[in-house]
């Protein structure tokens, strides 16, 4: 009886290591019933030990792991919660997220309350949202450049430029990449823990022709800001 077992273990074994890259989803190779246990051939059908003892299934998680959740991933993910500042009505929840050191971020989300029309959209230097927003200072502009258009590097690294809303029943939705901010910590260009304001009026990218322009863009009055606030990692 050993005997038999000890086949059957070194069976279960060959089954569950084989090279079929399927083999985790099919159905575990049971020495007693043969692959699939509606066809018997010649197996154990009395009562016994063996009977319904199956080799263990092996997991379909098992198999090779990818970055999610492995403990290997580098992504880092951070969250906003836009409030409004006086009374705009302004609001959403935007997410940022980036996939190792050195991409680029993704942020996206939706804004509702936004009237029909570009709206001025950038990083600020503080993460404080008193004063109807303002105590988040000017933008974010570690390298000391003039304003300008998201695109070009003459930017100030929170320069991220319009957004866009068509219509002031509907939600705006937020969908920007941006390869110069980064939510890696400790880095110059970092947004953790800085604001995003949103403004009324649209940014003219630097291209205004006042020194205003090179400053704000004219972006007009700020109508919500949140704190970009790191999340756990994914
Ligand atoms: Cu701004
Ligand atoms: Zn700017």
């Amino acid at each position: 009886m050993a005997f038999i077992h000890h086949i059957m273990v070194s069976l279960a074994i060959l089954a569950t290591t084989s090279s079929d890259p399927n083999a985790q989803f099919r159905r575990p190779y049971n020495p007693y019933y043969g692959h699939g246990y509606g066809q018997q051939q010649g197996g154990y059908e009395g009562p016994g030990p063996y009977r319904g003892s199956h080799p263990a299934q092996p997991s379909p998680y098992a198999g090779p792991q990818t970055s999610l959740h492995s403990g290997q991933s580098q992504s880092i993910v951070a969250r906003v919660d836009l409030k409004p500042a006086d009374n705009s009505g302004v609001k959403g929840t935007l997410y940022l997220k980036q996939n190792g050191p050195g991409s680029a971020v993704l942020l996206t989300g939706y804004i509702k309350g936004l009237y029909e029309g570009a709206h001025g959209f950038h990083v600020h230097m503080n993460g404080e949202l008193t004063n109807d927003c303002k105590d988040a200072g000017g933008h974010f502009n570690p390298f000391m450049k003039n304003h300008g258009n998201p695109f070009s590097l003459d930017r100030h690294v929170g320069d991220l430029g319009n957004i866009k809303t068509f219509s002031r029943y509907h939600p705006t939705e937020v969908f920007i990449l941006d390869k110069i901010i980064t939510l890696e910590p400790g880095r110059e260009n970092s947004v953790l823990g800085r604001a995003i304001v949103v403004h009324e009026d649209v940014d003219d990218l630097g291209e205004g022709g006042d020194n205003e322009s090179l400053r704000t863009g004219n972006a007009g009055s700020r109508l919500a800001c949140g704190v970009i606030a790191r999340m756990i990692d994914y």
